[in-house]
């Protein structure tokens, strides 16, 4: 590509590796760039529009939510109903399917999305993001049911994030390799910077949320207590550690520089499946990390192949550099 490629020649170009693609999926992708340029101007505006603080809802996980995380759930409905391309959408913030409104035509994708990841840093000025996952419908241009969105993340057609950081960033894939995109405010396009993302193999970083150690299983806790005794420990090197809360932030992080976070089965509740919701973090992240030649697993399976069995279910998380997830996986089924 040459320099100063936009997202939309890429797009075009990308479609071009779409079997059957007819022009729908280069529409709807432009769709969700138009929705992420108007959540990063929410964002970056904050107080001055208002937009700042929480509201008196919960979400159907029972998280209060933030003003910016209905707003922007807003934006993402408002900008991808109506043009055509979609039999049904499904957000973090919605407890059920999102129809379509009858009065719009229904076309053959699904759109799943995390509309602000990260909103409890939105008040302190962190960086927060957006993730998304195109999946095509099983029936095309019918109004999509719950189970239409239940495919494993093997099945995902696009996935991508954009990252409200010091820039804005695009990053995103169609299964062939990942690519990343900045956007240029002046000229309102976001613009390739990052062509070919590559996650190195090896790593000396970790990121795991240390308040939940003791709800942590054996192989988890055996890989940090490894990792913390540095150069002396079985590993013998020394490591640091990040954790921003944002997953974007996070995977970002890995993306440009190696690394490896974890969100793991913990003790905590029944399903022990961690925090991290598989349809719209776990899948969109886990199919940008394996395109950019890294590794996303449970512990004990890839994350892509588990099949889910409803919309909002967590799902353990431990993904990034290759070399790294292969160390934690294999604690998994090391002999107790
Ligand atoms: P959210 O979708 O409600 O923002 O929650 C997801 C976020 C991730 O971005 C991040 O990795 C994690 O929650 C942080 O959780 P914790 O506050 O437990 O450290
Ligand atoms: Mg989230």
């Amino acid at each position: 590509m040459h320099s100063g490629t936009t997202l939309t020649q890429f797009i075009i170009e990308e479609q071009r590796h779409i079997a059957g693609a007819t022009g729908d999926f280069t529409a709807l992708l432009n769709d969700v760039v138009t929705a992420i340029k108007t959540i990063s101007n929410a964002v970056n505006k904050g107080a001055l529009i208002g937009v700042m603080g929480s509201l008196d809802t919960e979400n159907v996980q029972g998280e209060t939510q933030k003003k910016l995380d209905v707003i922007t759930n807003d934006i993402m409905i408002r900008n991808n109903e109506w043009a055509g391309h979609l039999a049904g959408m499904a957000s973090e913030e919605m407890d059920n399917v999102y129809s379509i409104p009858t009065k719009y035509p229904l076309g053959k994708y699904l759109l799943v999305f995390d509309p602000l990841d990260g909103s409890s840093n939105v008040d302190i000025n962190i960086s927060v993001g957006t993730i998304f996952s195109i999946l095509r419908a099983p029936v095309p241009n019918r109004a999509a049911a719950k189970e239409d969105f239940l495919q494993p993340g093997v099945k995902q057609v696009c996935a991508g994030y954009a990252l409200y950081g010091s820039s804005t960033m695009l990053v995103l894939t169609t299964g062939h390799g990942v690519n990343g995109f900045t956007l240029d405010r002046d000229i309102g396009e976001f613009i390739l910077t990052h062509e070919d993302m590559r996650i190195p193999a090896d790593t000396k970083e970790f990121a795991i949320n240390a308040s939940n150690q003791r709800f942590w299983e054996a192989p988890v806790q055996r890989y940090v207590a490894e990792c913390l005794e540095g150069k002396t420990g079985p590993r013998e090197r020394d490591f640091n550690m990040r954790w921003i809360a944002s997953m974007v932030a996070e995977v970002h992080r890995i993306l440009t520089r190696g690394g490896i976070f974890m969100y793991p089965r913990d003790t905590r509740d029944p399903s022990k499946a961690g925090k991290l919701r598989l349809m719209y973090e776990a899948n969109p992240m886990s199919f940008i990390v394996e395109q950019a030649g890294g590794k996303a697993s449970t512990g004990y399976e890839r994350i892509l192949d588990v099949e889910p069995t409803d919309l909002h279910q967590r799902v353990p998380v431990i993904l990034g550099s290759k070399n790294e997830v292969d160390v934690v996986v294999g604690y998994h089924s090391a002999p107790k």
